[in-house]
């Protein structure tokens, strides 16, 4: 579909905020690259502006409507007290329930002659597990008559593809070649005392006991470490090591253990945090946005994935990990692979000891870190697929 085709015809996602920032992160990525790289007029309904402020924080979650970006952005309230106009598509993000008000107008443009409701796409979680390809794009139908859609995001071909704008790599690369940007940054966000040569770590992870016994471990190394963490939910597990309450602490402020300075972050805005990412050696993040973002960054990360019932988030883990370690020398792969699993089973002496492991290894972990992005996209990003389906069918 070329941008002409497209324009005119807006498209609206439906995102509600389960929990933390995930599913506002993915909905508002893609709906500014659908804007801005297809220029599809796009309506963002979220049903929470005040998470939403959190990565974006010129959001004022007191509007009902506003524009960043080229997409509009719509308080989502229950019942919808904003009118909906049928567009081309409607996306629901993550199986959110469309308001009613949606789903009525939907079956009253099907049972109108000559009309047509907009193509309605639900946009699933990432996984690398095999059965994605065989559930991506099938139709459910609906009691109502209407097909509905399932776009499955992934790592190969036959998927949906993973989220990745235009320029993002190139971007990165052009960051990642002059060390003078990341020390900008640093110090843009008021850091002190990071070297070129100094390990910098940033952490974004759910509470876990893997992190104290790293963070134990690097205040021991025999090179300077800095672990630059936002304030939120990896500082619940550090408070041992911290010299007060969590909420005292300020962005900007230093804690020294020994060789390991810990930096309280400020949350930034999603590109901001892209540099952070591109600007550290190692990456802890979470979930699925920031894990995809680690991976577009080129640089070794840990994954802690978002803990799900009866541990299932092990068996995707599991299927990702598989996927990353394919083309990896062996004993990198093993050691990359236990020091993942043990993270996110939280076993401390398990994790220092890959993580030892790994240390002599890490040259040839950072040069597949570097090949990764281009083998995971495969032939197109997510939008572009997403597009190309809309157009076929
Ligand atoms: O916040 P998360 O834990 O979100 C999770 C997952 O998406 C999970 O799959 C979902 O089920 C659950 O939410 C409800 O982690 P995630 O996915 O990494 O999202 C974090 C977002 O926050 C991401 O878009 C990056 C963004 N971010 C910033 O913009 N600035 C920051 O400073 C930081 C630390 C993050």
């Amino acid at each position: 579909m070329t941008s002409t085709e497209t324009a005119n015809t807006h498209w609206d996602i439906f995102c509600a905020v389960v929990d933390n920032y995930g599913d506002i992160g993915v909905t508002w990525r893609l709906a500014q690259q659908l804007a801005n790289e297809y220029q599809i007029d796009i309506r963002l309904w979220v049903d929470d502006l005040a998470s939403f402020s959190h990565i974006l924080p010129t959001l004022k979650p007191e509007l009902a409507s506003q524009t960043f970006n080229r997409v509009t952005i719509h308080q989502w309230n229950t019942p919808l007290d904003i009118s909906y106009q049928p567009g081309a598509v409607v996306i629901e993000a993550f199986a959110c329930e469309l308001p009613d008000k949606v789903k009525d107008q939907l079956l009253a443009q099907q049972q109108t002659p000559n009309d047509t409701p907009p193509l309605w796409l639900n946009l699933e979680y990432l996984s690398a597990e095999g059965w994605v390809e065989g559930c991506h794009g099938l139709p459910s139908m609906q009691p109502s008559g209407i097909k509905k859609y399932f776009f499955f995001p992934g790592f190969t071909a036959n998927t949906g593809g993973l989220i990745c704008e235009r320029d993002l790599l190139k971007q990165r690369a052009e960051w990642q070649s002059d060390p003078a940007n990341k020390l900008a940054l640093f110090s843009q966000l008021g850091l002190r005392g990071i070297d070129e040569k100094d390990l910098v770590i940033s952490v974004f992870s759910y509470e876990t006991a893997a992190l104290p016994a790293l963070c134990r471990h690097w205040q021991a190394s025999s090179r300077k470490i800095h672990a630059l963490i936002p304030k939120g939910r990896s500082l619940n597990s550090l408070t041992q090591l911290l010299p007060c309450p969590i909420e005292e602490l300020n962005p900007g402020q230093q804690v020294v253990l020994g060789n390991l300075t810990i930096h309280i972050l400020p949350m930034t805005d999603q590109p901001g945090y892209d540099k952070l990412l591109w600007s550290c050696d190692y990456n802890i993040v979470r979930g699925e946005d920031s894990f995809l973002r680690a991976q577009w960054a080129a640089k070794p990360f840990i994954w802690h994935i978002y803990p799900q019932e009866d541990d299932y988030h092990l068996i995707k883990l599991e299927a990702f990990i598989r996927l990353y370690c394919d083309n990896l020398a062996p004993d990198i792969a093993k050691q990359w692979s236990e020091l993942n699993l043990a993270f996110n089973r939280e076993l401390q002496s398990e994790v220092i000891f890959h993580w030892q492991q790994l240390d002599s290894l890490n040259l040839p972990l950072l040069q597949h870190a570097q090949k990764w992005p281009i083998f995971a996209l495969n032939d197109a990003d997510l939008a572009t697929r997403l597009v190309q389906f809309v157009k076929s069918s």
